[in-house]
């Protein structure tokens, strides 16, 4: 019988780069939340593959970047405690965009910890960087390139895991997918929506908090949550002309919950001005980004 290998693979890399949507992609689920917008992913996402005699254990993680708000530093952190515990690091380069000074800093930083290294280059589907930086010739004769769109490179990108896993029995139960609650999930669902229907800066400054996850009924599930702005005006947006915007936002979320949970969901928003949420270290903590 085949040797049984479990382990922690960190999915590393700038904002945008594709982590949660390479993650989705090889666990043929939607956990994680995807924008076009950078720093959509604001903590540290188990997802669980049983992979033949394996147990895949993947750390989604927010992009490393450059910043000082409090927002920045608790991401960054969460980055560096993933990079820290995990046996294997994937680095991932946007092949439309090359390598960056950002994949210098991740490089670093792994360089004195004993996780195993793959390089990936991502959204191999789209035409390649003609400007920024070629990955290191060091490291290019690793490369494993995949499309999380066209589910391309997949297959091969496990195998380069599986080969670098620990010996160990498996770490978590055989039908675990995550260890995130299905109400946090719901709360990523409904950022999302609001992440993607807003412009600007704006995605930035949402937070979102349930109240309440209600379902005694057994034809619907109710869910009541806040969605926190920093200021003022930053309601008025997101509540609209006549609340014609946040109407917009509870129908995206209520339809990706729906699908997500396999009920009908009946979803209350309500928009909060919380000052502070992204400039204090508990706040964020309260609002599971940690
Ligand atoms: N064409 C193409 N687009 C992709 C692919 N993977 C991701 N994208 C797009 O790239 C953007 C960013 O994807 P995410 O998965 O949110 O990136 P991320 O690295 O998790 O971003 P942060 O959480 O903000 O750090 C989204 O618009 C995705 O649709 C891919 O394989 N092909
Ligand atoms: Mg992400």
């Amino acid at each position: 019988m085949a040797e049984s290998r479990a382990g922690f693979v960190a999915l590393l890399g700038p904002p945008n780069v594709g982590k949660s949507s390479l993650l989705n992609a090889l666990l043929g689920q939607r956990l994680a939340i995807v924008s076009p917008r950078p720093q959509t992913t604001r903590s540290r996402i188990l997802g669980i593959l049983p992979r033949g005699d394996a147990q895949i254990l993947f750390l989604d993680t927010p992009g490393r970047h450059d910043g000082t708000k409090t927002l920045n530093a608790t991401l960054n952190a969460i980055v560096d405690e993933a990079a820290r515990d995990c046996d294997v690091a994937l680095l991932l380069v946007d092949s439309t965009r090359g390598w960056s000074g950002i994949h210098d800093e991740l490089l670093r930083a792994l360089s004195s910890k004993s996780a195993a290294l793959v390089v990936v280059e991502t959204k191999t589907d789209l035409p390649a960087a003609r400007t920024g930086l070629p990955i290191p010739e060091a490291l290019a004769s690793g490369v494993v390139r995949v499309s999380a769109r066209r589910k391309t490179g997949l297959e091969a990108l496990l195998d380069a895991i599986v080969a670098k896993l620990p010996a160990s029995p498996p770490l978590y139960g055989e039908d675990e997918l995550t260890d995130r609650p299905v109400r946090w999930l719901c709360a990523e669902l409904i950022r999302e929506a609001a992440m993607r229907l807003l412009d600007e800066e704006l995605p930035h400054s949402i937070a979102v908090q349930l109240h309440s996850y209600e379902e005694s009924d057994p034809r619907l599930v109710r869910i009541c949550a806040d969605l926190l702005v920093e200021r003022e005006s930053q309601k008025r947006i997101v509540v609209g002309q006549g609340g014609r915007q946040i109407k917009q936002i509870g129908i995206r979320a209520r339809e990706a919950i729906e699908a997500f949970i396999e009920r009908r969901v009946h979803l209350e928003l309500f928009v909060k001005v919380d000052p502070r949420w992204s400039q204090s270290a508990r706040r964020m903590a309260e609002l599971g980004y940690h």
